[in-house]
């Protein structure tokens, strides 16, 4: 078994998908010396096996814009493995989406979700639809359309959307609304629904809140916590603002958040109302955090900046893959970074994770730090299921204690002989060993 020659024939067999041979690579690379210990994984051929989705949907979706204009989109959903439980993951709205970039986002939540404690599938969705500047008539009808064909694939036991980037409570509103028409029936088809109608309490906060819970189990391993630590934060989206809150709770100074254009920094930390003022915004459907320097003055905006040049003890990357480079990892290493914790999916480039690694740096992958967005998903589906609503106490105390068990798990496989938990490691194992021996178990279908 060699992994350069796993590789290159992944890389023959899937040209022009960086991103998705970027994931793959890591986690081959982690769970590799597993797979020689244990002879079942090879001659079961796992590798081969689970690098392949079950499944690639892919379609037209035609929509109207208000000035009567005909457009058309793709639309795409990749099922990846449904051996712990039926298919589970989000669904992206952004102008860079391809086939490839959801390959590797549903191969990360394969994993992701097994390591969730809850039996849940990896898949992906989306479309290349750019959600900035459209009216809300505008992605109603895009909903209804990309659904219309989305719909014949999804159920509540077979595959179950929520939201990603570029989708939050309203896209799933209109998505759902769409499906109860053409399916009549109202399930628990998707997560991350309105209160009223299925939804589960600290849903929308759950990413951020488990992000920031998983570095403070981080923390708890060097006997230190969030009280009193300066928190750099990217992106200002749904992922960004849960981490922001809960940082702000434990105690910490959250001094930054980032657009694709630029990142602000505010040296008296952003919290209460300035949280408030930045949802203003964004629900204005504003592209910019720069406005949020006029209201605080004393906030600076750094143009076509990223924050991981600000001296931080905690860095919560939050918006999109591969957005911190090895140039930035050095920057937060120089400038003494205790912890990293992925809110958003791969943000850290390889050669950065590498240079976390090598300094001994807590780092948190996002396929365990952010898992408490999807965990929480199926909580609202047990909800569903039992057709009753659990508190938000009760929400967030399951919360709690499964980001526990993910840190845990995380350090059962991932400590190494001089104490260092490489959380890389331990993560991918961990989801790996759960998957695979659930697909030996149901055999070769
Ligand atoms: P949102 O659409 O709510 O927010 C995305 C944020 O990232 C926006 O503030 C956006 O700015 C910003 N952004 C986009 N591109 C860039 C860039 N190149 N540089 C800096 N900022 C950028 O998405 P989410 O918060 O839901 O998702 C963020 C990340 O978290 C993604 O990687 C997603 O896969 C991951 N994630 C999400 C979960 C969830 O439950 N929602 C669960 C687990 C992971 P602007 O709006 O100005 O474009
Ligand atoms: O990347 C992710 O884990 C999500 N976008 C959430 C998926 C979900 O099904 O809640």
């Amino acid at each position: 078994m060699n992994l350069e020659n796993i590789m290159s024939d992944l890389e023959k067999k899937n040209p022009g998908q960086p991103e998705f041979l970027q994931a793959v690579k890591e986690v081959l690379e982690t769970i590799i010396d597993v797979v020689r210990e244990n002879p079942k994984y090879e001659a079961a051929n796992i590798i081969d096996r689970i690098v392949e989705p079950d499944r690639v949907i892919s379609f037209k979706v035609q929509w109207m814009d208000d000035k009567g204009k005909v457009h058309v989109n793709r639309g795409y959903r990749v099922q990846f493995n449904n051996a712990i439980g039926p298919y589970k993951g989000g669904i992206r709205f952004h102008p860079s989406v391809t086939l490839g970039g959801l390959k590797f986002l549903g191969f990360e939540q394969t994993f992701k979700n097994s390591l969730t404690t809850l039996p849940m599938g990896g898949a992906k969705g989306g479309s290349d639809f750019d959600p900035k500047g459209k009216s809300n008539a505008e992605i109603m009808r895009f909903c209804q359309a990309f659904m219309a064909e989305l719909y014949k694939y999804v159920g509540p036991d077979t595959d179950i959307p929520a939201g990603d980037i570029g989708v939050g409570g309203r896209e799933i509103g209109y998505m759902f609304g769409m499906y109860k028409k053409l399916v009549g029936e109202h399930h628990g088809v998707f997560t991350g629904k309105g209160r009223n109608w299925g939804g589960s309490l600290i849903r929308p906060e759950a990413t951020g809140f488990g992000n920031v819970y998983f570095a403070e189990e981080m923390l708890k391993t060097r006997g230190e916590s969030m009280k009193g630590k300066i928190v750099t934060v990217s992106g200002f989206g749904n992922v960004s603002w849960g981490s922001i809150i809960k940082a702000n709770q434990l105690g910490a100074r959250v001094v930054t958040i980032s657009g694709p254009d630029g990142y602000v920094y505010d040296p008296d930390g952003i919290s209460g109302d300035k949280v408030d003022y930045l949802l203003e915004l964004r629900a204005s459907n504003q592209d910019i955090v720069k406005p949020y320097t006029y209201e605080y003055p004393n906030a600076q905006f750094f143009e076509g900046k990223r924050p991981w040049e600000v001296k931080c003890d905690v860095a919560l990357p939050c918006a999109i893959q591969n957005e911190l480079n090895l140039e930035d990892a050095q920057n937060l290493v120089n400038n003494g970074v205790l912890c990293v914790s992925e809110g958003a999916n791969m943000p850290c480039t390889p050669e950065a994770m590498e240079l976390f690694l090598e300094h001994k740096i807590l780092y948190g992958p996002g396929k365990a730090s952010n898992a408490g967005g999807v965990a929480t998903s199926g909580l609202e589906q047990t909800q569903n299921a039992m057709k009753l609503n659990w508190t938000a106490e009760e929400v967030e105390q399951k919360l709690h204690t499964i980001m526990k068990s993910i840190h845990e798990a995380c350090v059962k496989h991932g400590k190494e002989e001089d104490g260092f938990v490489n959380y890389v490691k331990g993560s991918n194992i961990a989801g790996f060993i759960k998957v695979a021996d659930a697909m030996i178990d149901q055999g070769v279908i």
